[in-house]
């Protein structure tokens, strides 16, 4: 970014109070912002209490060795136990912990009873197999209920677990199987997507074979297809957990070991395995889910739909909601199967009061129609939360009255693979909410807006994100790679300590915080910075346009000019004016500045698979050099057919 901060270009005046039930029953209240702010450290042990520890910390925070922190240190908990056995130890075994939804429309309902027994047999199969506490365990799953057993396993004996997202190629597993040096890989025959069944099993043994480190590859049968197999070293989940006891004792660990690995592709060079370890973690997973979702656990139904391979799924769909005891729903397949209403028919069928999804899909939704929602019945729903990219103010508004009926809060939720946990979200008893706006720091969390030279910019201001204080969830570290820990997150603000998060974010007049994307996408065009998701905002709100991709290209005179991408929302067709009045509404909406040089139509958007827009590819695209890695990319014909489309392109 240049040293001109990000000026204020958004001009969202619209607000939303919280229902008036739900902040007069709401789990958390404004309250905890005064107490964290008069005892951060009390606070945050407080929260910690919510936890059942079998040992009690000694102290809350070390902080001696930064940027390499310790919390409750002394302490010993064992996770699986917490999420699972004292729900059950305290009457409530009987409770669904998951309903799961297959996509071919089989269904199971898991019981915290029958959870229990499940991740004791799987701990003790892992025993069996000669895992012991800090070996670590690779996890190449779909979408089914032994995922969760399987992770929670891990926990229970203390085996941090590495979860590689299922679309991801043998070499991507591979690569992150030896960079773990993982003793077991947990996988399954294959799973069901957009209605056909995807092999898993061949990917499995393309990424183990040479693998030195992998003993056994423990195999669960989700589809019933024909595998590939290796005796002696393959096994079937079923017949090895069968036999099992279904009575284990789980044993406490020390708060800082380690739980899991998740990596993060980043831009450059190897994936980063970011490690999470234990009491922090889970203190504030499960604070946060209790707090920003409002969860009742004898009345509400949540359902998550990120994937468990990231994230969004370990801490919102493993940590977070069982520590809380949460009755969920497990999707394992694609909103459009077999038609595209069926997130609403798993909705309605389940009774989902709470649902946490990402703005690509809600944008999705809304290329598809209103209609489509409007056919299933929504009236369960009452919190609706987002997360995964900056949500457009317009897509935010189509979210509350198209899903929520114009009822439902809707919780912004800013944070990172490396936070751990929710950092920046509103809480829905207490905030009157802002389209596009992830409102303040939770309780307990720290976080300011700087400039380059790291000075706090005032209301009105905008800049660099960075968390200025420790949280209990804050990754402990790079596997076997600390430089690359300080490196990659401390080095940018080495005086001021703070951490940097990458984002960009402004502050408005009251000092709610707006996230900007990613600081490498902000543009400078005549020497103003124009973030790229204002503009794609802009965009997104004229009635036309479903989704936005805006990108800066190199330009002689202007130093970048905007290049934008578009779908059309459902119905519109691509007429020749169309160009022109997208163009005069962005200089409406924001300023001439801000007016895009060229807007391309387009059918869909480059996407990581986790569905964030990949605008660097779409920013070779613009300038017309060849694609750079696209092994991220969910699908790679995309950026042909936008190639295609562009006029210099060949
Ligand atoms: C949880 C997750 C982290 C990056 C983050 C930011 C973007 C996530 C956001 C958001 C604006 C939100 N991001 N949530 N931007 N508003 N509510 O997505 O983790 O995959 O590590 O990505 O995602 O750019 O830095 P991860």
């Amino acid at each position: 970014m240049s040293e001109e901060t990000l000026s204020n270009l958004l001009n969202e005046t619209r607000r939303f109070p919280p229902p008036a039930e739900l902040a007069a029953t709401a789990n958390v209240t404004e309250e905890a912002y005064r107490q964290a702010a008069a005892d951060r450290l009390g606070f945050w042990a407080e929260q910690a209490a919510r936890l059942h520890w079998e040992q009690p910390w000694d102290e809350v925070l070390d902080w001696s060795d930064r940027p390499f922190a310790r919390w409750f240190t002394g302490g010993r908990l064992n996770v699986a136990y917490n999420c699972v056995d004292r729900h059950v130890e305290a009457g409530h075994g009987e409770q669904i912990a998951i309903h799961f939804e297959g996509e071919p429309g089989d269904s199971r309902s898991v019981s915290y009873a029958e959870l229990q027994r499940e991740v004791c047999r799987a701990a003790n199969a892992l025993t069996e197999l000669g895992v012991v506490a800090g070996d670590r365990v690779a996890i190449y799953m779909p979408m089914i209920p032994e995922t969760v057993v399987a992770m929670l396993a891990c926990a229970r004996i203390g085996a941090p677990h590495s979860v590689v997202f299922a679309a991801f190629s043998a070499a991507a597993l591979r690569s992150r199987i030896d960079d773990a040096e993982a003793k077991v890989l947990i996988t399954a025959d294959g799973y069901h997507r957009r209605g056909t069944v995807v092999d898993l099993k061949p990917q499995a043994d393309e990424a183990v074979d040479g693998a030195e480190s992998i003993e056994k590859v423990l195999v669960v049968r989700r589809t019933g297809q024909q595998v590939p197999w290796q005796d002696g070293r393959d096994l079937w989940w079923h017949e090895l957990t069968d036999r099992q006891s279904d009575q284990h004792t789980a044993e406490a660990f020390d708060s800082e070991h380690p739980l899991f690995i998740l990596y993060t592709s980043g831009t450059t060079g190897r994936p980063k395995g970011i490690l999470h370890t234990t009491g922090g973690y889970l203190t504030q997973v499960s604070y946060t889910h209790h707090a920003v979702f409002d969860l009742k656990p004898d009345t509400d139904v949540y359902w998550c739909t990120a994937d468990v391979g990231w994230v969004t799924g370990h801490s919102y769909i493993v940590y977070g909601p069982l520590s809380n005891r949460a009755t969920q729903v497990l999707y394992e397949g694609t909103p459009d199967t077999p038609d595209r209403g069926r997130f609403w028919h798993n909705v309605a069928k389940y009774k989902v009061s709470i649902l946490y999804t990402a703005p690509t899909a809600i944008r999705t939704f809304m290329k598809w129609g209103g209609d489509i929602p409007a056919k299933s019945d929504l009236s369960s729903l009452r919190i609706l939360g987002s997360v995964g990219e900056p949500i457009n103010p317009e897509a935010w508004i189509w979210y509350r009255e198209h899903i929520g009926g114009g009822r439902c809060p809707i919780v912004d939720t800013w944070w990172q693979t490396e936070t751990g946990a929710m950092m920046i979200a509103p809480l829905p008893g207490v905030a009157a909410t802002k389209p596009g706006s992830a409102m303040r720091p939770l309780p307990g969390i720290s976080a300011q807006v700087v400039t380059n030279a790291g000075v706090p910019v005032p209301d009105g201001g905008g800049g660099l994100l960075v968390l200025d204080q420790p949280w209990p969830s804050m990754l402990r570290g790079v596997w076997g790679d600390p430089e690359r820990f300080r490196d990659t997150y401390w080095s940018r603000f080495p005086e001021q300590g703070y951490y940097f998060a990458g984002d960009g974010a402004k502050k408005d007049a009251d000092g709610d915080l707006w996230l900007l994307g990613r600081v490498d996408d902000i543009m400078l065009v005549s020497g103003h910075n124009i973030s790229t998701t204002e503009v794609e905002s802009a965009l997104v709100s004229h009635p036309a346009v479903a989704e936005a991709a805006v990108v800066g290209a190199k330009d002689e005179t202007t130093g970048q000019r905007i290049v934008s991408f578009v779908i059309l929302r459902g119905g519109r067709e691509e007429d020749p004016g169309l160009d022109a009045e997208l163009k005069a509404h962005v200089t409406k909406e924001i300023g001439p500045i801000a007016r895009p040089r060229q807007i391309q139509f387009v059918a869909e958007l480059p996407k990581t698979r986790s569905g964030k827009i990949m605008r660097r590819l779409l920013k070779d695209v613009a300038e017309e050099r060849s694609l750079g890695d696209t092994t991220t990319l969910t699908d790679a014909s995309v950026m042909d057919l936008i190639a295609a489309k562009l006029p210099h392109a060949a």
